[in-house]
């Protein structure tokens, strides 16, 4: 009977494992400061630098009791291009090398379905010369592409409500790079002239270590004083 119990255990967790969508690798290396943003740390202590419509939020959590909340309102106009747009988020800056490898990862959801198009919530990578500069990364470089890498995004057709997986897949730091910054964003140019936005949660940056291709492995960095 015993023996039983164990298989039919085993199953489960079996079928759970299938069923489980991908979920953040751990990272104990995560340099990230307040992650999961249950501290509210000011910039001058290594916490997010926040801009435009941008807050610590109580209403919604996917650990503990606190999210990032991005958000703004787009609203339309009688002349081209008929809307104006909002972007907002959150940031962490640390510094990189030409050649680091970088993954951010993190949760998006919205509490009620976001209105319209382009509007969502994406986590981003890019990089910075010494001088401030927006360098873009090797995997986007070009006239055409744009400036940072970033994640699958939370849109309208994301289920309201529901945590999903952000990843940006691994960015590439290129020649002249000397920052990395971490960013949370909403964009939205919708011209849905409704106030919306995107809740974040337990976000995990990782530098790479050599000869790892998934970020499954991360350096420990020191972040550098804001
Ligand atoms: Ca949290």
């Amino acid at each position: 009977m015993k023996k039983k119990t164990i298989v039919f255990c085993t199953a489960i967790i079996t079928t759970l494992l299938i069923a489980t969508p991908p979920v953040a690798l751990a990272n104990d290396n995560n340099p990230l400061r307040d992650a999961s943003f249950e501290l509210r740390l000011p910039p001058d202590q290594g916490g997010w630098i926040l801009f435009d419509e941008s807050m610590f939020s109580t209403d919604k959590a996917r650990s503990g009791s606190q999210s990032m909340f991005n958000w703004g309102f787009s609203r339309s106009v009688p002349y081209p291009p008929y809307f104006v747009g909002t972007v907002s988020g959150s940031f962490q800056e640390f510094t990189a090398a030409p050649g680091s490898r970088w993954r951010l990862t993190g949760f998006g959801a919205a509490n009620t379905a976001l209105r319209g198009a382009p509007a969502f919530g994406i986590v981003q990578v890019s990089f910075f010369d010494a001088l401030g500069k927006d360098l873009g990364t090797a995997e986007t470089a070009g006239n055409k592409t744009p400036l940072a890498k970033t994640s699958n995004k939370v849109t309208s057709q994301t289920p309201a409500g529901e945590w999903i997986f952000l990843d940006t897949g691994i960015a590439t730091a290129p020649a002249g790079t000397a920052t990395v910054q971490a960013f949370t964003l909403y964009v939205d140019f919708s011209g849905s002239d409704t106030s919306q936005g995107v809740y974040f949660d337990d976000l995990s940056l990782c530098a790479l270590e050599d000869g790892n291709d998934d970020g499954s492995q991360c350096t420990a960095i020191i972040k550098a004083d804001s």
